[in-house]
Formats: C-alpha cells, sequence, structure tokens
C-alpha cells in the first residue's frame, strides 16, 4: 500500500486535478495531432500522437497547486480503443500515460508538496447490466487497464464516473486479481456519478452504491464526480459523508452543461466552485476535492488555496449492515424484525415458478417477482435448481431480467459453486449467497466464501457439518463457531456479512425424533445470537410445517416465526402474504401451535 498518499490524505484536504477532455479540447487540436482522420478524437492516443498536448494540461494543473493529478487514460481500455482499431494498443496506452503524468508529477513534487498521480479508470461505453458486454470480458479489459497503469508509476487507481455498479464490480475484480497476482496494493478510488435525475445513469441511489462498494475491503475512497455541479450533488454528497466508512471524494462539473451552438458551456465560477467546496469540506467533511469536465485552472488554484485555511468537519457515520439491487439499498435489520425474504422463486419449493421454468416464461416469472414485493417480501430467494435442466442456465435467465427489474436484493439460493459465481456475475447490487455448510467438509465452503470476497455478497451458513444437520442448540451454535472462525480468519468476510440459518425441521410428522426441534431452534437463536451480536440470523419457516394442511401450517409459520423473532431472529424466508400477526389468529389455534412449538402435550400424529 503507498503509505505516502494516505499519510498526506491524513494531514490534510487533497486537491484533485480539473477537467481533462476539456482541456484538450480547449488546445484546437488537428486531425494530424490525434495521428491521422481515423484518430481523430481519440484523445488516449495523444500520449502517442501529440504527448505535449497531455503534459501541457498535467503541467497547468499541477502549476495550479493540484496535488494529485490523473492519468489520460479514461477512455484507453480496449473496449473503447476498439472504436478506433487500436484495442491491441490498450496496455501500452495505459503505460505510456502513466508514465507522462508521473514524470510531471515528479517534477512537481517537494517535500513539503509530494504530487501524486492517479490512474483513470472510465466506465467504458457499455453497460453489463443491460447486457452490453459480460462481465468476464469487461473485467479482462479493465486488468489490462489496471497492469498497464501500475506498469508506469501510478500512486493510485480511480475507478470514476460510473454509471452501473456492475461495471464499478468488473473494475474491482479486476484491480484485486492484478493486486493478488502482484502481491502489491494501491489505494482505490471509487467515484459514482448521479445524473440530473438523482440516481445513476442505470437508476441506482447512493445508497444502493454505498451498499455495494461497502464489502470491498480494496477501496479506499468513495465519491461522486460528473454530470452536474456541486449544487446538485450536495444531497447525495450528504449522504456519503453520513454513511460511508471511508474518505470522501467529490469532482462536479463547472456546473449542468448548456449547449450553445452545438458546444457544452460549462458556467461555474471559480468563485463559485470556491464556495460550495468550503461547505462540503467544513460542514460536510469532504477529503478530497477536484473538478470534473468545465473545470480550468483557475478554478483549480482556489481549491489549492482553500484548503491551506479549511479542516475537514468531523463525521459521525452510521453504517448499517445492508444489501442491495441495482437500484435501492435493504438493511438488514430492521425494528420490529423480521426481514421477509420471499420464498416462492423457488423451482423446489413453488409449483408455479416450477412450471414458469420449465416452459421459460420469463416475464411472467417476473411478475411473481414483484408480486412477492407487494405481498411485503424486502428480499427475494431465488432457487433454479430443477432435475433434468440446466441451473446455470436457468440462474442467468432468471438474474439477468430479475437484476433490473425487480427493485429489491436476491438472495441466491443453490449448491452449485459455478450457479452462484454465474448469477454474481451478473447482479449489479450486494446480494446473500445461499448457502454454505460443512456437509463436505470446508473445501466446497472455501470456494464459496472466496466468491463472497470477490463479488462482495453476504452469505447464508446453515448449521451443517460432516455429521449432518444439527439437532441440538449446543450443536447449532458449536457448528455457527466453527463456520464463523473460518469465514473471518481465513477467508476475511466480516461478521455483518454472516448469517447463521440454525434450520428447523417439521413439526408436521408426528415424529418422536423431532418434538424437540423447535426448542432447540429457538434455543440456538438465543445462543448464537450472544455469541455473535454482529452476524445475522436467518430461518426457513415455511419448513416448520411441511406435512400440515395449509390452514394449519399459516398459523404454526406465523406462531413460530413470532416466538423465533422473540428469540432474536433478524429474517425469515417465508411466503410473506401467509404470515399472519399473532392478534388476527384465533386463541384456540395460538394456543395449539404454541403447544406444538414448545413439545408442551400429547396429540394425535
Ligand atoms: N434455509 C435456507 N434456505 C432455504 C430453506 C431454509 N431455502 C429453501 C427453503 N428452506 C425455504 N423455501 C421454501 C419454499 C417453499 C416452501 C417451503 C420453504 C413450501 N412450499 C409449498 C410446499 O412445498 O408445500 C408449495 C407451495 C406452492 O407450490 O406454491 O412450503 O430452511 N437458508
Amino acid at each position: 500500500m503507498h503509505t505516502s498518499f494516505l499519510d498526506a490524505l491524513k494531514r490534510r484536504v487533497l486537491v484533485f486535478d480539473g477537467a481533462t477532455g476539456t482541456s484538450l479540447q480547449n488546445q484546437n487540436l488537428t486531425a494530424d495531432d490525434f495521428g491521422g482522420p481515423e484518430l481523430e478524437g481519440c484523445n488516449e492516443y495523444l500520449v502517442i500522437s501529440k504527448p505535449e498536448a497531455v503534459e501541457t494540461v498535467h503541467r497547468d494543473f499541477l502549476e495550479a497547486g493540484a496535488d494529485i493529478i490523473e492519468t489520460n487514460t479514461f477512455g484507453a481500455t480496449s473496449i473503447v480503443l476498439a472504436e478506433y482499431d487500436i484495442a491491441h494498443m490498450a496496455r501500452e496506452l495505459n503505460r505510456r500515460a502513466a508514465q507522462i503524468a508521473r514524470r510531471m508529477a515528479d517534477a512537481y513534487s517537494t517535500a513539503e508538496q509530494p504530487r501524486f498521480v492517479a490512474g483513470s479508470i472510465g466506465p467504458t461505453t457499455k453497460l453489463p447490466s443491460l447486457g452490453h458486454i459480460s462481465f468476464d470480458a469487461l473485467r479482462d479489459s479493465y486488468i489490462e487497464q489496471v497492469e498497464g497503469l501500475i506498469e508506469g508509476g501510478t500512486d493510485i487507481l480511480c475507478v470514476e464516473t460510473c454509471q452501473d455498479m456492475l461495471q464499478v464490480k468488473a473494475a474491482l475484480a479486476a484491480i484485486r486479481r492484478v493486486f493478488d497476482e502482484s502481491g502489491r496494493q494501491l489505494p482505490v478510488i471509487v467515484s459514482v456519478t448521479i445524473e440530473t435525475m438523482g440516481t445513476m445513469l442505470m437508476g441506482t441511489e447512493i445508497s444502493a452504491a454505498l451498499t455495494t462498494i461497502d464489502p470491498y475491503d480494496i477501496v479506499t475512497i468513495f465519491g461522486m464526480n460528473c454530470a452536474t455541479g456541486p449544487k446538485e450533488m450536495e444531497e447525495n454528497l450528504r449522504t456519503i459523508c453520513r454513511n460511508s466508512p471511508r474518505p470522501v471524494f467529490v469532482m462536479p462539473n463547472a456546473g449542468i452543461p448548456e449547449n450553445i451552438g452545438g458546444h457544452s458551456c460549462y458556467k461555474l465560477t471559480p468563485d463559485e466552485l470556491e464556495s460550495f467546496m468550503r461547505r462540503f469540506v467544513g460542514e460536510l467533511g469532504v477529503n478530497i476535492i477536484g473538478g470534473c469536465c468545465g473545470t480550468t485552472a483557475e478554478h483549480i488554484s482556489r481549491l489549492a488555496a482553500l484548503v491551506r485555511d479549511v479542516k475537514p468537519a468531523e463525521r459521525s457515520i452510521e453504517n448499517l449492515p445492508s444489501v442491495s439491487s441495482l437500484y435501492a439499498s435493504v438493511p438488514l435489520h430492521l425494528d420490529p424484525p423480521p426481514l421477509l425474504i420471499g420464498e416462492r422463486c423457488n423451482a423446489n419449493g413453488s409449483k408455479k415458478f416450477r412450471e414458469l421454468l420449465l416452459a421459460e416464461r420469463y416475464d411472467d416469472m417476473v411478475a411473481m417477482a414483484k408480486e412477492q414485493i407487494r405481498e411485503g417480501a424486502h428480499l427475494l430467494d431465488i432457487c433454479t435448481a430443477y432435475v433434468g435442466r440446466d441451473e446455470i442456465r436457468d440462474m442467468r435467465e432468471v438474474v439477468t431480467r430479475f437484476n433490473t427489474q425487480v427493485s429489491i436484493p436476491l438472495m441466491i439460493d443453490s449448491t452449485e459453486v459455478p450457479v452462484i459465481e454465474e448469477a454474481l456475475k451478473l447482479y449489479a447490487g450486494k446480494a446473500i449467497v445461499n448457502s454454505i455448510n460443512l456437509e463436505d467438509g470446508e473445501e466446497r465452503m472455501a470456494q464459496v466464501l472466496a466468491l463472497c470476497k470477490t463479488y462482495g455478497a453476504a452469505v447464508v451458513a446453515l448449521t451443517i457439518d460432516e455429521d449432518g444437520m444439527a439437532k441440538t442448540a449446543e450443536q447449532k451454535l458449536a457448528i455457527a463457531k466453527r463456520i464463523r472462525t473460518l469465514a473471518t480468519e481465513t477467508y476475511g468476510l466480516r461478521d455483518e456479512d454472516l448469517i447463521f440459518d440454525p434450520l428447523t425441521f417439521t413439526l408436521g410428522s408426528g415424529d418422536e425424533e423431532f418434538r424437540q426441534s423447535a426448542i432447540a431452534t429457538i434455543e440456538s437463536i438465543r445462543m448464537i445470537k450472544a455469541a455473535f451480536p454482529r452476524c445475522f440470523i436467518s430461518l426457513g419457516v415455511s419448513n416448520v410445517s411441511f406435512g400440515l394442511n395449509p390452514q394449519a401450517r399459516h398459523v404454526l409459520n406465523s406462531v413460530f416465526l413470532h416466538e423465533a423473532c422473540e428469540a432474536g431472529l433478524d429474517m425469515a424466508i417465508v411466503h410473506a402474504s401467509k404470515i399472519m400477526p399473532l392478534y388476527r389468529i384465533d386463541e384456540k389455534g395460538r394456543a395449539i401451535a404454541a403447544d406444538l412449538v414448545y413439545d408442551r402435550r400429547e396429540w394425535a400424529s
């Protein structure tokens, strides 16, 4: 990890440079400067065809007092460069751009003011959530860019102007891979773009972006840039400052561009930018400021002067453990609990869903998902396992659609590692993987936990080990302990991304062996909660009533869920519309159900 940048960041507010694109445009470059008519407009190629133009931009911002300059590599991925038939030059362009910026930054560095180089990693021209490009292709393209940037000597990686959180996840997967392979790490900035309508281009709210990024420990700094001026950014920036545990970054445009004679004109003055930034730092606690489109050296010199006398406000941060869809964030702790996880998009658990899957009626499956939202589900469990069918393909078809068409977060319910990975590669939000256990030992669990790390997911852990499903509360706790140690100490997961499921057997069989099983489950919830207060606890509640008639099931499920919540249950997989508040169940039904749960009397089997 590059300490001197992070040291500088601890000492004071740092200043990024201003607009690269508009500063290049202002030089009135000719087709020749770009290396010929075929390459005209390809800013990234200037590091070969006219490096002086790029140096001029860097010099102007360094003279203005910027602490950090960004490489001229916004579009230097093979994906974007392919539009100019120079995809094969991606690595070289990144390396050269980084070398140019490095040389310029070094020339201006002093002991009092070291200058840093941030490698610019843009959004490309494709949106993976809309199927324009696969996760793997996007990640591989980013790997090449990141390798080039690091070879050229960047201090920081800046994943900026993000439009689609799935694109961000691909960039982070690329960066992680390069870090892992080289054994070296650099600070990483993720900066999202909030459009004038108040969300990212794909519709993502700022809280969802924060939740999706949260599990990635390689992300050092989070913030926003581009699309609007500082005024429009203020509300979202406040949300970031309240909720993000990371230093905050902001690079507004010089206002919303106005179209004047076919040209974008940016009108925010250096004065205006300075007064917004003074408040963003002094009142909200922003740590890195700079300018995006339309900001000039004059804007940046005002920011450099500003940070000499303004200290960032202390922030009090509330970062609630949450999961997210492409659109929205959902906290895992509800007051009162439980968080409801819709159980019906499950090929094994719903006849209707199974029939739709077999008929490949995907739109109707989306409709079922939406119906569960109307019924009160906060999350959706998704299972496409069905004998004789290709589970990966079915999961792909479902998650591709649910990613953009379902507003609540998904729980990926599969026992197959490749199915889980396929789902995580298609999902833009922070998902929950359902589930891991120790039935086949630690190997399979290790694989799934590695996926959770790579794709930023939470995970459900069942209390099952090599001897099968735990039956007593003590056994359930012992397995939970073993899984928690492995997950956190060996695989680097955080407590808040671990959800224990102590499992429940049916009380509907009358089987002597299981008469005490609900008591054990409820008791284990208390024990696991006490042992690991920052982990979560979930149950597949409907399992408790298999074998009973539908009416009795709804009553027993509701009563059991109530008791489990009293013991500390946070969430439950349920048929949301069939869960009744206790006052809606007649006294007799309630008493019979409670007697069943607590095994309090003899009853006919
Ligand atoms: N823990 C975890 N995941 C789980 C479970 C669990 N996933 C699967 C299951 N258990 C939870 N999901 C369901 C879904 C449906 C039913 C029960 C549990 C169910 N379905 C009706 C039946 O089979 O009788 C059918 C309804 C229909 O066809 O419409 O009861 O415990 N982590």
